[in-house]
């Protein structure tokens, strides 16, 4: 008996897990079965094809950078670490337990009143970002504790009542729009401390009434970044996932609607609303709500067919996890400059783009290990990036090397994993209508022996070229092999089936 029930719980456990709802960042996704009538669905269709939208499919890199009121506490207070206590740095003001402060959200609430970040300077950010690469920025103009970054007219909680007083949002959407970087703001819907926000669904008379200021408190902020800030490209939305944000679907729907008739071209990502069967990122007949997937947080798709087409960007900390200020990376794995570069070209080769997060300190400095891998970063990209930028998926075989762009009939392999033997060898299939011609080494030009290798691999639909690497070739970084790709002169040799 023990054995069924044990049966019955793993199929039920398995089938969960294949869910669509929960394998939206986990796996592939499926189309759900049956169509359901849907009112509040895309506002957009799901690949755009005007210029900022395909601006937005060149970028490649991107930066992220979380400031703000957790900045100063950078993750501790009086030499107690926050570590364990609040679930990531900029979550610090829920810090709770035996290590939290003696009233710690008083302590927090009232920290506006040191922030005065004597080393910002949006120029030498900016100018950091554009030495990385980077071609776009999403900053944090007002995250979830609800401190605006900007003198906003519907809040007192806000920069101009810090003793630094000035527009923060300004000098950042001026400076790296300066260096030709385009600007995306990211703006918390949640907001722990504002007396009209709820995370449930409101039900009374006085919740509704409550709720409904939020959300015109909501609108006239966002209204009023548009009028502030005209240069902006678009709006990363966080803070969505709350049952009342869901509940006002409607609500969601016509903002983005005046939204986007109000910043013609605004690019807005899937996690801003939901359809009314509350189908997030999604609507629920399996259509994408917004510009582009905007899941990958942490996470990377393993497969290419896992985004269906959609565009899509991954935002990522060095950190384990923690976007704000941490002041002590003691302890944890923080990622290195060959770890982000893998992700990085992962993205691009499966048409994404990799935002990398940077946590300034309360006086406006990076973290000294952000600003070392900034530079690596960018000393590698300024080599490969041809490889980088305004490519796209190549419809190969993946290879267990590294991983394929194209652009027109350019092929470029990045190579993380040197091969012992020198010789890097690429499955093309057999009915391919352009082959590598020729390859080079991206850094230097210099020519790579060519060669095809048809093993007589039985029932293997590729044929395969072999690209060799120089004998003395010992690079220390990740390395781009650019290929010519030419029609065939002959095609693949047809070999008897073998029989058994
Ligand atoms: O809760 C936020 C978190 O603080 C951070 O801002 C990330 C990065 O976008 N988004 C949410 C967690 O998924």
């Amino acid at each position: 008996m023990k054995n069924i029930l044990k049966f019955v719980l793993v199929t039920v456990a398995s089938i969960v897990a294949i869910n669509p709802a929960n394998a939206q960042w986990t796996g592939p996704k499926s189309k759900p079965t049956k169509e359901v009538e849907v009112k509040y669905g895309p506002l957009t269709p799901p690949h755009r094809t005007d210029a900022d939208m395909e601006a937005f499919r060149s970028y490649g890199l991107g930066q992220f950078i979380h400031w703000g009121i957790y900045s100063i506490a950078g993750n501790e207070w009086n030499g107690i670490s926050a570590r364990g206590g609040a679930a990531a740095s900029e979550w610090i003001r829920s810090w709770s337990g035996p290590t939290a402060p003696k009233d710690w959200t008083k302590t927090y609430d009232n920290l506006y009143k040191q922030f005065n970040p004597k080393n910002f300077d949006a120029k030498r950010w900016a100018k950091q970002a554009k030495d990385m690469g980077a071609k776009y920025v999403i900053f944090t103009t007002k995250h979830h504790d609800g401190f605006a970054l900007w003198p906003t007219k519907y809040s007192d909680y806000n920069v101009s009542a810090s003793p630094y007083k000035k527009d923060i949002v300004k000098q950042i959407v001026d400076a790296y729009t300066a260096e030709g970087i385009d600007v995306y703001l990211y703006f918390s819907i949640l907001e722990w401390n504002n007396p009209n926000y709820m995370g449930k669904a409101p039900k009374t008379d006085e919740e509704k009434e409550k709720f409904s200021k939020f959300l015109t408190y909501t609108r006239n902020q966002l209204l009023e970044q548009l009028d502030n800030y005209p240069k902006i490209k678009g709006f990363w939305f966080d803070g969505t996932w709350d049952a009342s944000w869901k509940s006002a679907y409607e609500f969601t729907y016509n903002l983005e609607k005046e939204l986007r008739e109000k910043h013609p071209g605004l690019i807005i990502g899937s996690r801003f609303r939901n359809d009314e069967h509350g189908s997030r990122h999604f609507d629920s007949n399996g259509n994408i709500l917004g510009d582009y997937e905007q899941g990958w947080e942490r996470k990377l798709p393993a497969e290419f067919e896992w985004l269906n087409g959609n565009d899509w960007d991954a935002v990522m900390t060095i950190p384990p996890n923690g976007w704000g200020y941490m002041k002590d990376w003691s302890g944890i794995y923080t990622k290195t400059t060959d770890d982000l570069l893998d992700m990085l070209m992962r993205s691009v080769s499966m048409n994404g783009n990799f935002v990398l997060n940077f946590g300034p300190d309360g006086n406006g400095n990076m973290h000294p290990e952000e600003d070392k891998i900034a530079k690596e970063i960018g000393e590698w990209i300024k080599i490969n990036a041809e490889a980088v930028y305004g490519v796209r998926h190549a419809a190969l075989t993946p290879s267990k090397l590294g991983y394929f762009t194209q652009k027109d009939d350019n092929l470029y392999l990045t190579v993380f994993n040197q091969p012992i033997n020198g010789i890097v060898r690429i499955a093309v299939p057999k009915n391919a209508k352009l082959v590598p011609g020729t390859a080079a080494l991206l850094v230097n030009s210099k020519n790579l022996g060519l060669k095809q290798a048809d093993i007589g691999l039985d029932l293997d639909k590729n044929t395969y070229y072999d690209v060799v690497l120089p004998k003395d070739f010992r690079p220390n970084k990740a390395f781009v092999i650019k290929m010519k790709l030419v029609v065939p002169k002959a095609k693949a040799a047809k070999l008897m089936d073998a029989k058994m």
